[in-house]
């Protein structure tokens, strides 16, 4: 009774607040109109500025995709070692929100590491290269991380330059489940020392299989053309000695008594005895054997406890057990102890059914031990079965096939480009590296248990360094892991990470060359801030995480974030704008093998969202404006021919949800914020109309005028009445019947994404989808409203769902209601950050002009990202490595102006940026190079320079200033004069050659546009 009383009052008092915020939250917008930009702060942002270098406590938390992309995920830390080794195929999810907006170090389960030797007399000494060294500094700007590593009493000053090869448009050379080290060393003494380096990697095979199979891990040092590799595998074993003549099994516990005997039981949940089979309200439980065993779903799943065993000794090699239920890793589980540690453990797979599973305990043999199982599990599969446990010398089959079938099955390969020295030498030189925990050999071929951890070293030869002078060591590092539930495309190029390694260190100066040429044309031959490339540039290694995979069958798809929220989602992608740039080829097989292939119905054009048959209003428009760019990145009509009768046949799906052909889609609209907006938008109205639009295009380029036509009068008449219905005097808002939909909705609210469909009309060249003087005001409005240069006296008040800022950092919420009452049921998400509606948002700014306030948004990001409190190349949502992030590449695009049509030919750029003196790096559909453009009282020039592939040029497009008095127009390729026509629009000047040019690498296509 008192508890129900105390809930009632709870209650009561939550009313009066709220009734109370209401009030105050009516007379004061929480989200401040002055923003305390100062203009000192704000020059700041625009200035070029200095690489940034991190040491001390902010290496901790950095952590730099550097495997290729969709080979799995595998991080370079700010002290140089690697770490998270997601690579076995094991799926991670690192929590909902906030569970993920964490600051930690990211953990390393495999061993593996770097260390300089240095001898001296008869003595040799060693240094490994971590965060221990002396003075760490790292500047890591993707794809490359450099870490400088110096210590005043040691003579080398050693230096690790770390990459896995990263090529935009050359997609398979930048998918490769490897990684290329390069490690220097400076002698920083005044005397010649001799010097080397010694690398070392785990086994690490079979990972998470090893304790629930029987096998054995090989390793090898492989000397053969002019390189030395340390190469991991594992085999089949036969059966440990005395396994033949197997001794008799003893059954420690088949739970057929009436109690547990001298088991110890703590909490409720295993009651006082063994169960008989099913409990209440229980699935069906199978599996076991006679007629009891351990249940814990004795009251449901919520009662807790532990049942451990009297102590007994390991007498035999493997122990087996029946195991059913939750699958809570250290909460639903049975553990081996030895020595008050947990040494095995195994959970259930959310199944009632109990299977056999085993574990090898060959390496235990005569300990002592005991056996636990716990429940420490309440919500749902919160509970564990078990079953006859066994010590045997016999395996029973475990739930596990053949072991060249298991996901975590393969091979590793550290290899060194030149000749190792001896394993004799090496093994001394091991010994400087002293004491640690995994036992580290040079032993050239070697087999051992699986459940052994051992590490192999390789050590280069020891050379002579004078002092100051360098010398340069190369090493790769790759794995081939290819038992993925869908394959991997590298598995279709290569058979073992040997071969994967070879292949790096034949093409080893191409692969580096290019990657070297992409990172100086993106970073350093820009004039853009370096802050600001850092950031645009730190999301596209998402695709070099376990966000994205490249199957066998060549279909790219990817989760929304690590591990969570399958299926390539339509609408969260509808954000990413960077693969599309950087790889369109994995692009146009997203939009064919999935949006227009397997999650495509043909008999009502559908576009199911997760590749299935659920309708996502946002996600089917943005896949119309998605095919189009596609279209675009092509080098001809090729991907468009094919694909046009069903992105006609997908926009005609949003045409009927329309319904009367007046441009809004009034019915139920399902979008990214996993909730359904009711009534007119702009948000699912902005990419609808864009899309008609894109629509409209597609069908000139098709010859289809007829649908060309109508997409342009559907276009027309939602343009029109989006502004007449939707346009409150500030911001477009939704038009929405409160009453009959009380949830979800925002109504009179300002929605960041509101005007999201115009952004992307920006991105494609499709021009304004309202009128222009709409666009900026709502544009401003959004800034205004819903960016606090501090979020958290708005959150102290309206508390997000997740937390994706702290009190203290700037971000842009999803919604507010700054001129009417906040609705606590409104659009989900309303008081969140996200990162990739912050680069939407921007991007779009960019594209109107509002560099001030994109910059603000921008670096809002960048703060929150600084490594003092997280790994700056892991922006968050649901799961770690968001593909929404990969908006970011909008704001850069936006940043130059850039326009592209790769069938038509036509490129074209308007800096948004110091267009006196800008240059960036482009990507277009066969080559990428740098635009650079200057101009003075006399002359414009822009030079488009080619440094990887080619590009075919038919017709530019550049802003001019609107008092720009066009004298002349010349236009050379190479020096040559190219023929060409013009002509003058609002600011825009718009070249046509007389003849397709084709710009072929290191070509630099010229253009002087005199001012009279
Ligand atoms: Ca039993
Ligand atoms: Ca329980
Ligand atoms: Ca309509």
């Amino acid at each position: 009774m008192k508890t129900l009383w105390a809930a009632v009052i709870g209650v009561v008092i939550c009313i009066f607040f709220l009734d109370i915020m209401t009030a105050q939250e009516q007379s004061k917008h929480l989200v401040p109109a002055d923003k305390g930009l100062t203009p000192e702060t704000m020059k700041k942002l625009y200035e070029r500025g200095r690489e940034k270098l991190y040491s001390g406590e902010d290496l901790d938390t950095i952590g730099m995709p550097v495997g290729g992309i969709a080979a799995g995920q595998m991080y370079i830390r700010g002290d140089g070692t690697f770490a998270l080794w997601q690579i076995f195929n094991r799926q991670v999810f690192t929590g909902y929100g906030a569970d993920c907006y964490t600051t930690y170090r990211p953990d390393s389960p495999v061993d593996s590491g770097f260390a300089v030797f240095v001898k001296k007399g008869g003595e040799t000494s060693a240094k490994i290269l971590d965060r221990d060294f002396g003075r760490v500094v790292c500047s890591a700007s993707y794809p490359i991380a450099s870490i400088r590593y110096s210590d005043s009493s040691f003579p080398i000053r050693a230096r690790i330059t770390c990459s896995s090869p990263f090529i935009p448009l050359n997609a398979k050379d930048s998918a490769l489940p490897a990684t290329m080290l390069a490690i220097s060393l400076e002698n920083r003494s005044d005397e010649t020392v001799t010097a080397g380096v010694v690398g070392w990697l785990e086994n690490a095979v079979l990972i998470d299989s090893a304790t629930a199979i029987h096998a054995l891990r090989r390793s090898r040092i492989v000397n053969e053309k002019e390189r030395t590799l340390i190469v991991h595998t594992a085999e089949k074993a036969p059966l440990p000695e005395g396994t033949a003549e197997p001794r008799t099994k003893i059954v420690l516990a088949d739970f057929e008594s009436p109690d547990y005997g001298q088991w110890i039981i703590t909490g409720k949940a295993f009651g006082k005895g063994p169960a008989k089979g099913t409990l209440t309200s229980q699935q069906e439980v199978s599996g076991f054997l006679g007629k009891g065993l351990v249940n814990t779903f004795l009251g449901g799943d919520g009662p807790v406890g532990t049942l451990t065993s009297p102590s007994f000794e390991i007498s035999r090699k493997f122990m087996n057990f029946l195991i059913g239920g939750g699958g809570h890793a250290g909460e639903t589980c049975i553990n081996l102890i030895i020595d008050s540690k947990v040494v095995r453990t195994a959970t259930g797979k959310n199944n009632e059914k109990l299977e056999w599973y085993f574990w090898n305990v060959q390496e235990f043999e005569g300990k002592t031990a005991k056996i636990e199982i716990l429940d420490k599990h309440s919500g749902g599969w919160g509970h564990i079965n078990i079953d006859e446990i066994e010590l045997s010398d016999k395996p029973n089959k475990g739930p596990v096939g053949p072991i060249e079938k298991l996901p975590d099955y393969g091979s590793m390969v550290l290899a060194l480009l030149g000749q190792g020295a001896s394993s004799h030498e090496a093994q001394t030189l091991l010994e400087a590296i002293g004491d640690r925990d995994i036992k580290l050999n040079a032993e050239q071929d070697v087999s051992y248990p699986v459940t052994e951890r051992r590490s192999t070293a390789l050590t280069t030869r020891a050379i002579e360094l004078k002092p100051f002078s360098r010398h340069t060591f190369n090493f790769v590092l790759t794995w081939f892991f290819p038992n993925h539930e869908h394959g991997h495309e590298y598995a279709t190029r290569f058979d073992s990470a040997t071969r994967v390694a070879h292949y790096l260190v034949d093409e080893w100066s191409r692969l580096t060359g290019d990657t070297a040429k992409w990172y100086r044309t993106f970073y350093a031959d820009s004039t853009l801030p370096g802050w600001l490339l850092f950031r645009l540039h730190s999301t596209v290694s998402n695709m070099a995480t376990g966000t994205c995979q490249w199957w066998e069958n060549g279909r790219f798809w990817a989760w929304e974030g690590v591990g969570c929220c399958e299926g390539t989602s339509t609408h969260v992608w509808n954000y990413a704008h960077a693969p599309a740039r950087l790889f369109p080829e994995l692009e146009r097989r997203a939009r064919e093998m999935q949006d227009f292939g397997q999650g495509f119905d043909p008999e009502s054009g559908l576009v199911g969202f997760r590749s299935n048959r659920a309708y996502a209003a946002d996600g089917q428009c943005g896949t119309i404006l998605k095919a189009y760019r596609e279209h675009q990145m092509s080098a001809d009509n090729a991907f468009l021919k094919r694909n046009w009768p069903r992105i006609k046949k997908a926009l005609e799906f949003s045409i009927e949800r329309d319904g009367n052909d007046d441009g809004l889609i009034e019915v139920s609209q399902h979008n990214t914020y996993d909730i359904n907006f009711e009534g007119p938008n702009t948000f699912v109205g902005s990419l609808y109309l864009a899309a008609l639009r894109a629509g409209e295009e597609m069908a000139k380029d098709m010859g289809d005028e007829q649908f060309a036509k109508r997409c342009r009068q559907i276009f027309e008449s939602g343009s029109k009445l989006s502004v007449e219905r939707l346009w409150d005097g500030e911001y477009f808002i939704q038009l929405v019947d409160l009453e009959k939909h009380p949830k979800y909705q925002y109504a009179k609210g300002c929605l960041s994404d509101q005007l999201f469909g115009q952004g992307w009309a920006h991105q494609l060249g499709l021009g304004y989808i309202y009128s222009p003087d709409y666009v900026k005001k709502a544009l401003r409005a959004v800034f205004k409203y819903n960016w606090a240069p501090d979020i958290g006296p708005y959150n102290a008040v309206h508390k997000p769902e997740r937390w994706f800022a702290r009190a203290g950092e700037a971000g842009l919420f999803t919604c507010t209601w700054p001129k009417s009452a906040f609705i606590e049921e409104g659009v989900r998400y309303k008081s969140e950050v996200w990162t990739g509606i912050e680069y939407q948002v921007a991007g779009h700014m960019v594209w109107e002009g509002m560099l001030r306030e994109a910059f603000a948004i921008c670096n809002g990001v960048h703060q929150r990202y600084h490594p003092s409190k997280h790994n700056p190349f892991n922006e968050v949502e649901c799961g770690d490595h968001y593909a929404r992030a990969m908006a970011s590449w909008g704001v850069y695009t936006a940043l130059a102006g850039y326009e592209y049509h790769g069938p038509k030919g036509h490129i074209g750029f308007a800096p948004r940026i110091t267009p006196e003196n800008f240059s960036a790096a482009f990507t277009a559909a066969e080559g990428w190079g740098t635009f650079a453009q200057k101009r003075d009282e006399k002359l414009q020039s822009e030079k488009i320079t080619v440094r990887w592939g080619m590009l075919k040029v038919e017709s530019l497009a550049f802003a001019i200033p609107e008092d720009f008095d066009v004298a002349g127009v010349t236009v050379t390729l190479d020096k040559r004069v190219v023929k060409s026509s013009h002509t003058l629009k609002d600011g825009r000047i718009e070249i046509k050659l007389a003849k397709r040019q084709l710009v072929n690498e290191d070509q630099t296509l010229e253009v002087a546009i005199s001012r009279k």
